[in-house]
C-alpha cells in the first residue's frame, strides 16, 4: 500500500475532524513536507482539503471526477485494479484493453472511460456511453481455462452486477441470458465478452461492462428510452461513480476467486436466483429461425437450457431471447 493510499484511508476514517501535519507525518512515517506534497496531489485529483492553521488538515469534499488515483485509493482488491487506465474520452475501452493485453499487461488490468464515442455491444451493435453518466469499463482477465468455459465468465460478471446493485439498494435486478441486467424489465447494464484463445487455452478475455448510472430519461437516446433505464431513474438518487466502480471491482474479485477455487456451481446457483423469466415461455431466435420455448435454467457449462411445448429440452450457446410485441435486444 502506498503512502498516498494510507493517507486517504486515515483522512477517510476521520471525516469530520482535523488531523495535524505532525500527527499525519508520524502515522505515515514521512516528513511534514511530504505530507503537504501529498495533500497538493490529492487536490489535483479533486479532493478538497482544508488546511487550517494550528488545527491541521481535513477533507471537505470528495472527488466526483474519476481518475486512476481516486479509483485506486481505498480499493480493497489484490489483483483486480492493480493497473488502472483512465481516459476522459475513448472510442471503446474494449479496444484499449486488447492493446494492453498485447503489450503484456496482466490479469485484472482495468480500462475506464468517462465517455465512449464508439461504445459497442454484441454483434456490432452500439452501446450508448455518454460523458460521466455511467460506468464504462473493460477488465482484462487471464484465466487458465479452456475456451469453452469463457461463457461462464459472462454469466459470472452478470451475477457480480446483480449482487452489487442488490447490496446497495432496494432494487431487484434480474439477469436476461446471457448478458443483460434488467430492472423493472428495462436494461440497466450490459456485458460484452471478447476472447483471444488457442485450441485448448484462453489467452485472455476482455470483459466489457457498461452500467447506466446517473442518466435521467431524457439523456438516454430516444430509440432506447422505452427499454433502458439507469440507477438514478430506478432509485431516485444520484450515485457516486468512483465508489460504485470500486464496489464492482471488489465484488468481481471475490466472486472470480471463488469461481476459480470452487468451480461454476456457486455462480450458477446465484445466477438462477436472478434469472429473468425462468419458468416462462419466450421467443428464442438464432440467425436461422425463431421459436417458442420455456426458459428452464442454465447448465453447468453456462449454456441456456430450454424446453419446448412438446417437452423437448435443448441447450443453447448463442441465441437471442424476446418477449411481447416487437422483440427486444
Ligand atoms: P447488447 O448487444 O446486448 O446490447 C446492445 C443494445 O442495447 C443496443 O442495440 C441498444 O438497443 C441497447 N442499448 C445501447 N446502449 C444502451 C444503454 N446505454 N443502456 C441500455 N441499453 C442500451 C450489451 O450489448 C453489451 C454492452 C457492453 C458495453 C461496455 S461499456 C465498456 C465496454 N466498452 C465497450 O465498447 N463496450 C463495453
Amino acid at each position: 500500500e502506498s503512502t498516498r493510499q494510507r493517507l486517504i484511508k486515515i483522512l477517510e476514517s476521520n471525516r469530520d475532524s482535523y488531523l495535524s501535519g505532525q500527527e499525519l507525518s508520524n502515522q505515515l512515517n514521512v516528513s511534514r513536507t511530504a505530507v503537504w506534497k501529498h495533500m497538493k496531489e490529492l487536490g489535483k485529483d479533486g479532493y478538497e482539503i482544508e488546511a487550517a492553521p494550528r488545527k491541521g488538515y481535513r477533507i471537505v469534499a470528495y472527488p466526483d471526477k474519476v481518475t486512476k488515483n481516486t479509483l485506486q485509493w481505498g480499493l480493497n482488491t489484490s489483483r483486480v485494479g492493480r493497473d488502472i487506465f483512465h481516459y476522459e474520452q475513448v472510442s471503446s475501452t474494449q479496444d484499449i484493453a486488447h492493446q494492453l493485453a498485447k503489450e503484456g499487461y496482466g490479469h485484472g488490468t482495468v480500462v475506464v472511460a468517462d465517455e465512449q464515442v464508439k461504445g459497442k455491444g454484441r454483434m456490432s451493435r452500439a452501446w450508448h456511453s455518454k460523458r460521466n453518466e455511467g460506468i464504462w469499463f473493460s477488465l482484462l482477465l487471464k484465466p487458465e481455462l479452456p475456451p469453452v468455459q469463457a461463457p461462464q465468465i459472462t454469466l459470472l460478471a452478470a451475477v457480480v452486477l446483480a449482487e452489487a446493485i442488490s447490496s446497495i439498494s432496494d432494487l431487484s435486478p434480474q439477469i436476461k441470458w446471457p448478458n443483460d441486467i434488467l430492472i423493472n424489465h428495462k436494461k440497466i447494464a450490459g456485458i460484452l465478452t471478447e476472447m483471444q484463445a488457442e485450441q485448448d487455452q484462453i489467452q485472455y478475455i476482455v470483459l466489457g461492462i457498461g452500467i447506466n448510472v446517473n442518466q435521467d430519461q431524457s439523456s438516454l437516446p430516444e430509440d432506447i428510452r422505452h427499454k433502458a433505464t439507469s440507477l438514478r431513474q430506478e432509485s431516485g438518487k444520484t450515485w457516486e461513480i468512483n465508489w460504485l466502480i470500486q464496489l464492482i471491482l471488489e465484488t468481481f474479485e471475490n466472486t472470480y476467486e471463488q469461481f476459480i477455487q470452487e468451480g461454476f456451481l456457486p455462480v450458477k446457483n446465484k445466477w438462477e436466483k436472478y434469472g429473468y423469466r425462468l419458468g416462462q415461455e419466450v421467443t428464442i431466435s438464432t440467425m436461422r429461425k425463431a421459436w417458442q420455448a420455456t426458459l428452464v435454467g442454465i447448465e453447468a457449462d453456462g449454456a441456456l437450457l430450454t424446453r419446448t411445448e412438446e417437452g423437448i429440452q435443448e441447450k443453447l450457446y448463442s441465441a437471442e431471447i424476446h418477449w411481447g410485441e416487437g422483440g427486444y435486444n
